[in-house]
């Protein structure tokens, strides 16, 4: 049976050529997820796409916003839609040029290493001059501006380095995992997963006597089975708790002030700070634990239980995602090298076990063939999370990690592989940030909501729709995913899209090279297999490897330990960094002069946070990761559909707070602040900390037709500002915000979002072309 790739596992399936018959988890995987299942029963949903279509102010009046997201659409023929989109491209290039075309198309996309959406997307912008593009990222945006003065490495460079699960399950004693060690995030991994390790790394780890510390406000966020001792503490207040843990090795000597002395620098000025010499308070427990709900005592415990054993600190990406997310990711990496065992088997830490299916999965001598993207003519970029501002603020300037730059003026946006209208904060803002450009074009698989705030929308296929190859980022399988169905409707390739688009413009031979999918395939097979060949690495040929069920990518070192190199030789194997050391304090942070980003990790109170419980707004909402897909995608399959309640994305209250206002399991709710509203499903559970409400991101977002800033399904982001981790990293501070929640009791609206657009027949004379 043929093996398929995604992002949340390798599944093997069945077709009669138009649909999946039966879809079931690889064989070789030992733990799978049900993920899969939203595969088969979305490829034929109503919300599918399946013809072109061009919004009908913009069929009508030609380029201009102010009506995008509110008017219905015209489905027209691929010849009309082809020649629509590349006569705008040609006019925006002519008059405005590469810089006023936002084309980062930041999202996910599928799994799939030529059809990769944004590498698609990026070589074709590139052949017609260059585009304006994104720098960071959602995920780790944040650690993405820090970490290469702190350690001198990339996010992806500790991802891919971090030390492997075999190594901890056989070495490490305890495991303190600040923002848990999840579950739910442990499904997926970008570009596809083989065989999900975590849990059984936590077993056998936990059956050799390791101990798990989960430091989360929800209790559920570790595997249940490292049977975790929770510690439960107010959202957002990690840095005060790890500053505290570092006021205790401190103050009781329990500090490795050999490693300290050889492998970083500035811990003089940090330690001054800890001690309170400068400000004259002490980061003690006891000021600590006024910040973070903890107990005192039990601070001074946890830090004198990590010292004199091998501890692993792992750092979850949703630390940093939260305004001054550089803190505790700098702090943790501090009190790892206040600890000593950074480079040693088991010990130091990760950023982060449990946050995508393959951290912890050791290198590979090579990654998978690429489509290549070509070179970017275009210099202006924006930090990823900062694009409403540079939609409503052309022009304005702006501080980014020691550099003073200017949003550029966009008139065409183009998307491709993303859905901004989940991923990013304050949708409401974000819809009026998308009037603001002439054009919109979008290749979607859905009717999503960024497809329908889209001027021209284009169907894309799904991967069992196309042949393909595929390899998570780490993972060592590397697949063929020949096609499984024909495409629905008539979607098309987004290669195929691109290739007409770039053949309209006269740039087709540039973009394909004269090559169809098939032999673009077998060319990026053979030239990656002779790259491993020269490097000493036999691999099967193209046609072997298509009729097999996936072959081994070699991998370099099987026990892989984060930063071995540099601890075994720091003069040799220099972090690159200033110092060429771990650097507690960094001169060139200090350098920017940025109040919200000083020179050495400190506690600084975000602007929303649920110290004062009398505030209007008393409940903490996390809007983390879900369970039952990857971020937006596939949110009308067969498993997402079936979390929710009374069609509503569901929302978790403890049984304290949902008694308090009179709420039970079962209950729609309406959740709002300030910035907006939105319908949800309640589930009460005792996982929450009192005080704090999870709804995960990911509903497709439904706004009411009056109010925009209401959304009918639970779209987390119409509550979550969309204020920057800080001036280093301006990164999403997704993750939080403050709420109330209410019951609803009026009549349960019917979500529009879950089926196609209103389509309204073409109108010959309106633009004196044809459909
Ligand atoms: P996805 O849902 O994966 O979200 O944001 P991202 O935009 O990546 O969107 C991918 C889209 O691409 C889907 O709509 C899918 O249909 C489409 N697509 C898939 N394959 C293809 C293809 O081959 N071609 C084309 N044309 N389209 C395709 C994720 C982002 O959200 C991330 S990474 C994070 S970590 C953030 N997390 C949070 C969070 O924790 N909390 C909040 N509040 N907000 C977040 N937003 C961020």
């Amino acid at each position: 049976m043929p093996i398929h790739l995604s992002h949340w596992g390798a599944f093997e399936a069945e077709s009669d050529g138009y649909a999946l018959t039966s879809v079931r988890p690889w064989k070789q995987d030992p733990d799978p997820n049900h993920i899969y299942r939203n595969v088969a029963s979305a490829q034929h949903h109503p919300a599918r796409l399946l013809r072109p279509a061009v919004r009908e102010g913009w069929l009508r009046n030609g380029p201009g916003g102010k009506n995008r997201g509110d008017e219905p659409f015209v489905e027209v023929s691929w010849e009309r839609a082809i020649g629509l989109a590349a006569d705008e491209l040609e006019r925006v290039y002519r008059e405005r040029g590469s810089s006023a075309v936002y084309g980062a198309s930041y999202g996910w996309g599928s799994a799939g290493r030529f059809h990769h959406a944004q590498s698609q997307v990026h070589r074709f912008l590139n052949v017609l001059g260059g585009y304006v593009a994104g720098r960071g990222d959602y995920s780790y945006g944040c650690s993405g501006a820090l970490l290469p003065h702190v350690i001198g490495k990339s996010p992806g460079d500790i991802t891919a380095q971090a030390t492997s699960w075999d190594v901890l399950e056989a070495e490490t004693d305890l495991v303190v995992a600040f923002g848990g060690l999840s579950e739910k995030n442990s499904s997926s991994g970008p570009g596809g997963i083989s065989r999900h390790r975590g849990r059984e790394a936590i077993v056998s780890a936990r059956k050799r006597g390791c101990e798990f510390v989960s430091i989360s406000p929800i209790a559920d966020d570790t595997f249940p089975e490292a049977e975790a001792e929770w510690i439960s503490l107010r959202p957002g207040t990690d840095a005060a708790l790890m500053l505290a843990l570092a006021f205790v090795l401190d103050a009781e000597q329990r500090v490795d002030l050999d490693f300290v002395k050889r492998y970083t620098s500035g811990f003089e000025v940090f330690r001054e700070y800890l001690r309170g010499d400068r400000d004259g308070q002490p980061k003690s427990p006891e000021w600590a634990a006024a910040i973070t709900g903890l107990q005192a005592t039990s601070i001074r415990s946890l830090a004198r239980k990590m010292s004199g054993r091998r501890t692993m600190i792992n750092l979850s990406w949703s630390l940093q995602r939260q305004q001054h997310g550089e803190q505790p990711i700098w702090l943790g990496i501090t009190l790892a090298a206040m600890l000593g065992q950074i480079g040693l088997p088991g010990g130091g830490f990760s950023h982060g076990y449990g946050c995508t299916a393959d951290i912890g999965m050791p290198r590979r001598v090579a990654s998978a063939p690429s489509f290549s993207q070509g070179k970017n003519g275009e210099s202006n970029f924006i930090p990823m999370a900062r694009i409403a501002d540079m939609l409503l603020h052309p022009g304005e300037e702006y501080d980014f990690d020691g550099q003073r730059l200017k949003y550029p003026d966009i008139e065409l946006v183009y998307w491709c592989g993303g859905n901004p209208f989940h991923h990013a904060q304050d949708l409401a803002r974000l819809r009026q940030a998308f009037k603001a450009p002439g054009t919109v074009i979008v290749h979607e698989q859905f009717w999503t909501a960024t497809a329908r705030h889209a001027d021209i929308v284009l169907p894309a296929t799904m991967t069992i729709e196309r042949d393909d190859f595929g390899a998570g980022r780490n993972d060592p399988m590397f697949f063929p995913m020949p096609a499984l169905t024909v495409p629905a409707g008539e979607a098309r390739d987004d290669y195929a899209i691109f290739s007409a688009l770039a053949s309209s413009l006269g740039r087709g031979d540039e973009f394909t090279e004269g090559r169809s999918v098939d032999q673009w395939l077998h060319h990026l097979y053979d030239r990656w297999r002779s790259r491993l060949r020269e490097a000493g690495h036999n691999v099967v040929d193209f046609e072997t490897f298509w009729a097999s069920e996936g072959i081994q990518i070699p991998v370099d070192e099987p026990d892989q330990v984060l930063m071995r190199d540099f601890r075994e030789d720091p003069v040799g194997s220099p972090l690159g960094t200033a110092s060429g050391r771990i650097e507690i304090n960094s001169e060139t942070i200090a350098g920017f002069d940025y109040a919200d980003c000083p020179g050495h990790p400190v506690w600084l109170e975000p602007d929303e946070w649920n110290e004062n419980r009398e505030s209007r707004y008393p409940l903490h909402l996390v809007a983390n990761q879900p369970k039952t897909r990857l971020h937006s995608q596939l949110d009308v399959g067969a498993y997402s559909q079936e979390s929710k309640v009374h069609g509503r994305e569901p929302v978790r209250m403890c049984s304290l707070d949902a008694a308090a206002r009179g709420l039970a399991d079962g209950d729609v709710v309406r959740i709002y602040n300030d910035r907006g509203s939105c319908l949800a499903g309640l589930v009460v559970s005792d996982a929450l900390r009192e005080g704090v409400i999870q709804l995960s991101a990911g509903a497709w977002y439904d706004p009411d037709p009056e109010d925009p800033s209401h959304c009918r399904h639970g779209n987390p982001n119409v509550l979550v500002a969309d204020r920057p981790t800080s001036r280093l990293s301006q990164a999403t501070t997704g993750q939080h915000a403050l709420v109330e929640v209410e019951k609803f009791t009026g009549e349960l609206p019917r979500l529009t979002v879950l089926g196609p657009p209103d389509f309204v027949p073409y109108r010959p004379g309106t633009d004196g072309g044809t459909p």
